[in-house]
């Protein structure tokens, strides 16, 4: 029992926080000196878990173990304890630090401490010192000089934080990693120790928020049986500085209130969601507050009763804010009833409402404005809604993007996005000032991640797919970041220091995201996936109950051409962008080409800026994408001397089914293309080995992420 749990460790259990021991004696020196003598304080709960970071993590990484002090002393290496209990000779050493941090920051600093070198950790608050304990360890883990260390970091976004789309039956919607880690029938008394691992591992990244539950939600989670196991989740939490979240269900006032009615303005619906609060608030005192999907995708809200969004979110907030929760109300809208392009309709939905919400109310948008392709230009919402705090939801989640099979390094994409320029307030207006608050001054801000957690021994189903997680909580802190950073300190904590394993696995994580595209959705195509599950390839599909759940709706493919007219002579959803960028969309000469098929349809004879015709660009990008795969799998090869087995095993046999997916995305898409295209596959493009019709008769009922549907 003892071996296996052990061997199974080893794969992928311990994320980022391995803490291997380090070989370098030259470091080891240096570290182990930096620790010789800690004072550290841990009278409550956050500052415990610090502490308890620190005797895992040190004995293990400097193979001996650590002396404490219970006072802080002239013979302390090492200090660590929050601003206002340092003595008054030490807070005039780092006061002016101290200043600028927010009250989740922290310092980690070098200093000369009664005529000796010492090293001082210090925060405003305690969880300020959980974070910097995360991060010491992690700068130990991933090899840096820490010996004139002069770090003062805080985070610039408030809400950090993961949505579970988590059902309490425990599947997981878009989950590819197993079921839901939260075991709803032994809670509240089992606490599972993976909770408490969750809890870290979040915290060692910056989360200070979980949404427990799924937006397309069950009104029982606030019900009295299941908010005490809630309570159990958050006491849990609490001492990592994760804060709860639930979702909301509209209905809820008629479902397990008894009520006739969920009509956001009527009185006993109001009390209703104001006990409801109260009651939460009384077992879980710093609760986060509702996340809220309504009217959309057939969830009831408060257009069922001809009220809008912001009577609906209004109404929440007012019952939150006596306890100081917020409403996270979602923008992800589309209606059956509107044949308006769906990329215009959050946008024409909500501009209208902007300023009108309470002031701890956060509207969530998706990355774009479709629905997290795997590449998508930013959604028109962010920088032209100047009054409301949005908070940007991306999906860590690979429900587009090969399920858990696929290797594809997220942080490219999201940083993709986060760097993009809205021109809404002038030119360097990014997504990233948008979200951090700075473009407009907004008092709370908030970036969410569709998690992609579950029981699956290593979390994330694909050993890679943790670097995502990882991702996200590192930009959510700090949304400038770079993509390569985050692939360098992923790869040192949980893989090896060795630069010769470093820079060609670096790479390859680097250039995964662009691989995906171009297999699955080369040049601006979008939403082609097969129906329900989205497994696999579905272009053809146009038999489903609205016009904007078909596959054909989005390509638009025909004799003449391919792609989604939204310029004026479409839709025109490019009006719904700063004049520069429409301008820059609209023109067929200046539209960044992967957007291309995105806002233009275009002849299948066009030139491409390569000269290549889009018919042979197609073909061609589809071919990139499947080589791009074979040149992972070979720097994956190279790598194997620096991995042991099960590592480098697990990964290359993801790697050959990503390998069989990317060339069946290409042969499934070129043959159904070209029956409108009528033109041959240009050379260099490997010919199918299946007919169109064997591709289309896949079916795949069981597909991870949904219900299962035989039909
Ligand atoms: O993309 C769609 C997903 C749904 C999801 C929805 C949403 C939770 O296919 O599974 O529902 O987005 O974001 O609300």
């Amino acid at each position: 029992m003892f071996t296996m749990l052990h061997s199974q460790q080893a794969d992928g259990y311990k994320l980022w926080l391995k803490y291997d021991k380090i070989e370098n004696s030259e470091l080891l020196n240096e570290y182990a000196e930096i620790v010789s003598s800690i004072y550290f304080k841990d009278d409550n709960d956050i500052l415990k878990n610090a502490k308890k970071e620190f005797s895992l993590a040190l004995p293990q990484m400097l193979n001996k173990q650590v002396k404490y002090s219970s006072n802080i002393s002239s013979d302390n290496s090492l200090i660590v304890d929050v601003y206002e209990n340092l003595p008054n000779d030490l807070k005039d050493l780092v006061g002016n630090d101290i200043e600028v941090l927010t009250d989740e920051g922290f310092i980690i600093k070098s200093l000369t401490y009664k005529k000796k070198s010492i090293t001082i950790i210090s925060a405003k608050k305690n969880i300020g010192i959980l974070y910097a304990t995360f991060r010491f360890l992690h700068l130990m883990q991933t090899h840096k000089k820490l010996k004139s260390i002069d770090l003062v970091d805080s985070p610039k976004v408030d809400l950090r934080m993961l949505n579970h789309w988590d059902n309490l039956d425990r599947s997981v919607e878009r989950g590819y990693a197993g079921f839901s880690l939260w075991n709803w029938q032994k809670l509240p008394e089992y606490i599972d120790q993976r909770y408490i691992d969750y809890a870290r591992a979040n915290a060692s990244i910056g989360i200070n928020s979980t949404v427990l539950t799924n937006v397309n939600a069950n009104a029982l989670v606030l019900t009295p049986m299941y908010l005490e196991k809630v309570e159990a989740l958050a006491n849990v939490f609490r001492g990592y500085g994760i804060k709860v979240y639930l979702t909301a269900r509209f209905s809820a006032p008629i479902e397990i209130g008894n009520l006739e009615t969920s009509d956001p303005l009527n009185p006993e619906v109001e009390k209703w969601w104001s006990n409801k609060v109260a009651e939460i608030y009384k077992r879980i005192p710093d609760f986060g507050g509702f996340l809220v999907k309504a009217n959309s995708e057939g969830q009831p809200g408060p257009q069922n009763y001809g009220r809008n969004h912001v009577d609906g979110a209004n109404m929440m907030a007012t019952a939150l804010k006596p306890f100081g929760g917020n409403v996270i109300w979602r923008a992800f809208v589309y209606s059956e009833h509107d044949d308006t392009d769906r990329a215009k309709q959050a946008y024409d939905e909500f501009l209208p409402y902007d300023g009108k919400f309470k002031d701890n109310v956060l509207v969530q948008v998706k990355n774009g404005a479709i629905d997290f392709q795997p590449r998508e230009p930013f959604h028109p919402m962010f920088g032209a809604m100047k009054k409301t705090p949005l908070v940007i939801e991306f999906q860590i989640t690979q429900e587009y993007l090969g399920f858990s099979s696929h290797l594809v390094f997220l942080p490219k994409l999201f940083e993709e996005v986060l760097d993009s320029d809205t021109y809404q307030k002038g030119k360097g207006s990014t997504v990233a000032k948008v979200i951090d608050g700075s473009l407009y001054g907004n008092t709370l801000s908030g970036i969410a991640g569709v998690a992609n957690i579950g029981t699956d021994l290593n979390w994330t189903g694909h050993p890679f797919a943790q670097a995502n997680w990882y991702g996200f909580g590192r930009l959510a802190w700090d949304p400038d970041l770079s993509s390569e950073k985050i692939a360098d300190e992923w790869l040192r904590a949980t893989y090896s220091n060795n630069q010769d394993f470093i820079e060609p696995v670096k790479n390859l994580m680097l250039t995964s995201r662009e691989a995906v595209v171009n297999y699955m959705n080369p040049l601006g195509l979008h939403h082609i996936f097969d129906t329900g599950h989205h497994y696999g390839p579905g272009p053809w599909v146009d038999n489903l109950g609205r016009p904007d759940w078909n596959p054909v709706y989005y390509h638009q493919a025909d004799a003449n051409g391919i792609g989604f007219d939204r310029t004026p002579s479409g839709s025109n959803a490019t009006e719904q962008y700063a004049s520069y960028l429409e301008k820059t969309f609209n023109d067929i000469n200046t539209i960044p080409e992967e957007y291309l098929l995105w806002f233009h349809h275009v002849p299948w004879d066009y030139k491409l800026q390569n000269g290549n015709t889009l018919w042979d660009g197609i073909a061609l990008k589809y071919q990139e994408g499947v080589n791009d795969v074979t040149h992972m799998i070979q720097t994956w090869d190279n790598a194997k001397p620096y991995l042991n087995d099960s590592e480098y095993n697990e990964v290359k046999m993801l790697l050959q089914i990503q390998l069989k997916e990317a060339k069946w995305w290409r042969d499934a898409c070129l043959l159904y293309f070209q029956t409108f295209s009528k033109k041959e596959l240009p050379e260099g493009v490997e010919k199918p080995t299946q007919s169109l019709e064997y591709y289309k008769s896949l079916k795949f009922p069981f597909a991870p992420g949904i219900r299962p549907q035989w039909d």
